[in-house]
């Protein structure tokens, strides 16, 4: 039996602070804007908000390459800020995670400073440095953003150290029980400092097998996935238990893991009642329709019985194991109404449909910042608009397997990174009113009939539609069977119907959408109390016949 624990019931938001609110006109978000935006969040009925990383950082890769672990980034603000932040929400019931970035650091950390002036002292053995003969590279992993996972040591003309991600990133080597002990004790002082927990970042990537393997190349660059990496570590489970024990286990604290893996176990292991964390993130919408050979050759949108599926997989393996977290989209990937709906389908009815079948399952909701709003992908026109490091390089990867510039360009747009990080849209003043100056990202064009000002209070909006789906999760009548309830699929193999039960223990809610632009009938399975939520104004019901016009989506009690 799965054990109950105080955020079941709760609602997650995941700020990207760059891209939030700008409270000093330097075109960077920023911790004040945040305090400054708390009160929209209580309206929407946010509990936790998970922070994407704020400490100090040359944000290489946006602020995922940490230089300095207990302290924020001046772009963000000050720890004064911080502490104020922590306390503004507390006032509110809210909890603040931050994301614990441990895979790596950033080379600017003064640890891998300290690691190039005397590679083979004390902070050498933080890190993965090899001496390398005649060229040769210790194996041929190919990093997440392209090019060898070998860089040459600064200073060093036969040293190498390994980065997964960007050169700028550092791996840290976790085989040296004097690093863990370092990451612990910088888990602990945040800890102490108020936060509620972590987000945990890349956390599968810890664990290497032996770093001299080299596996059959699978591009033209001799390179081998670093897939292969994560298949044959083994001993992560101890690594992530000894976490545990010395840090969150000692405060109770609420983790949720970014773990990508194969294992059978996954579940258990990480989220069962003794797993390593509290909860993990549900990627298998996210990785439907992806290909190993680069974006290029992805499939740009992924929708009804596709996403269907995943989602009920997910749900069957899952059973009573644990408590997983449900997204449709986060920092690292296209906005989920642009993914999930084709382009011509997208409107506010079939971006409640999504919100609906997603928010209804069993699990932590979790909502990224303007997602709340139907916030879409953007029109990018070219390719120096894109700041993103991994959209840049498998720019490159499309150019190399031959397709024109214009091919690749968007070939890759719809995986833009970029998709989601460009800044928040708060009203149709200049710049979304995000900023007075220029801000870091452009803006949506969008901005102007897709704002926060124009859905706050409009009754028909995307923002209210959010709002009744978490009110209704925390309404005391069906909260027990919204946030334990089974989940049960109906009429399962109906094409283009996304259709499940709520099975709680004294009330059972069916969710039923229709997932595509026709319309098509329902046969329900009885008579029912009352319609909880309809993202139409009309219910066309022909005995126990419902006729749903496309993408009409109902919560029905039955
Ligand atoms: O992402 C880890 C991750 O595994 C990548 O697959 C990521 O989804 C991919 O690079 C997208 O192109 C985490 C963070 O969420 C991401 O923003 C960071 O870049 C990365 O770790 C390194 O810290
Ligand atoms: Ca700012």
């Amino acid at each position: 039996m799965l054990q109950k624990k105080w955020w079941h019931e709760k609602t997650a938001y995941q700020i990207y602070p760059k891209s939030f609110c700008d409270s000093n006109g330097d075109g960077i978000g920023d911790l004040k804007g945040i305090i400054s935006k708390l009160d929209y969040l209580k309206e929407l009925g946010v509990d936790i908000i998970w922070l994407s990383p704020i400490y100090c950082s040359p944000l290489a890769d946006q602020g995922y390459d940490i230089s300095d672990y207990y302290n924020i980034d001046p772009r963000f603000g000050t720890m004064d800020d911080m502490d104020e932040l922590l306390k503004e929400a507390k006032a509110r019931n809210m909890y603040i995670i931050m994301d614990l970035v441990v895979n790596h650091c950033s080379d600017e950390h003064q640890w891998f400073q300290k690691a190039c002036g005397d590679p083979e002292g004390e902070f050498g053995k933080y890190f993965y440095i090899e001496t390398v003969k005649d060229g040769k590279l210790p194996n041929n992993w190919r990093s997440y953003f392209g090019g060898s996972v070998w860089e040459k040591l600064p200073g060093h003309e036969d040293k190498y150290y390994m980065h997964v991600f960007h050169k700028k990133q550092p791996d840290l080597n976790w085989e040296n029980p004097k690093l863990r002990h370092e990451v612990y004790k910088m888990i602990n002082w945040w800890l102490e400092k108020g936060v509620a927990g972590f987000r945990i970042d890349a956390i599968m990537n810890i664990k290497k097998p032996n770093i001299f393997t080299t596996y059959p190349a699978d591009r033209e660059d001799g390179l081998a996935s670093i897939e292969n990496m994560i298949r044959d570590a083994v001993g992560i489970d101890e690594f992530l238990h000894e976490m545990k024990m010395e840090t969150f286990e000692k405060y109770n604290a609420f983790t949720v893991g970014e773990v990508f893996t194969d294992r059978p176990d996954a579940l258990k292991a990480f989220i069962g009642n003794d797993g390593h964390f509290s909860t993990m993130f549900d990627f298998s919408e996210t990785c439907a329709g992806k290909n190993e050979d680069g974006w290029y050759k992805c499939q740009p949108v992924v929708c009804g019985d596709e996403y269907k599926a995943c989602a009920f997989g997910t749900q069957k393996r899952l059973g009573d194991l644990g408590f997983i977290s449900n997204i449709i989209e986060n920092h690292d990937e296209p906005r989920g109404v642009s993914h999930y709906i084709p382009a011509e389908d997208l409107n506010d009815t079939s971006k409640k449909m999504l919100a609906a079948v997603n928010i209804m399952l069993r699990g932590l909701p979790f909502i990224y910042q303007g997602q709340e709003l139907g916030m879409t992908n953007v029109d990018f026109t070219s390719i120096d608009q894109i700041d993103d490091c991994s959209t840049q390089d498998e720019y490159k990867v499309a150019l190399k397997a031959g397709l024109s510039a214009d091919e690749a360009f968007h070939a890759v747009l719809p995986f833009s990174r970029d998709n989601a990080r460009t800044p928040f849209h708060w009203n149709d003043s200049a710049n979304a009113g995000f900023t007075s100056a220029a801000p870091w990202l452009m803006v949506n064009p969008n901005y102007v009939q897709i704002n926060a000002k124009d859905q706050v209070g409009r009754q028909n909006s995307v923002f209210s539609w959010y709002k009744e789906l978490i009110s209704l999760r925390k309404n005391p009548e069906y909260k027990e069977t919204i946030v334990y309830g089974e989940v049960i699929p109906y009429k399962a193999e109906q094409k283009n119907l996304m259709a499940y039960y709520r099975k709680g223990t004294d009330k059972t809610l069916l969710v039923a959408a229709n997932y595509q632009n026709k319309a098509q009938d329902l046969k329900l399975p009885g008579t029912f109390k009352q319609v909880l939520m309809n993202n139409l104004d009309t219910l066309d019901l022909d005995g126990s016949t419902l006729h749903m016009p496309g993408y009409q989506v109902v919560i029905l009690e039955l």
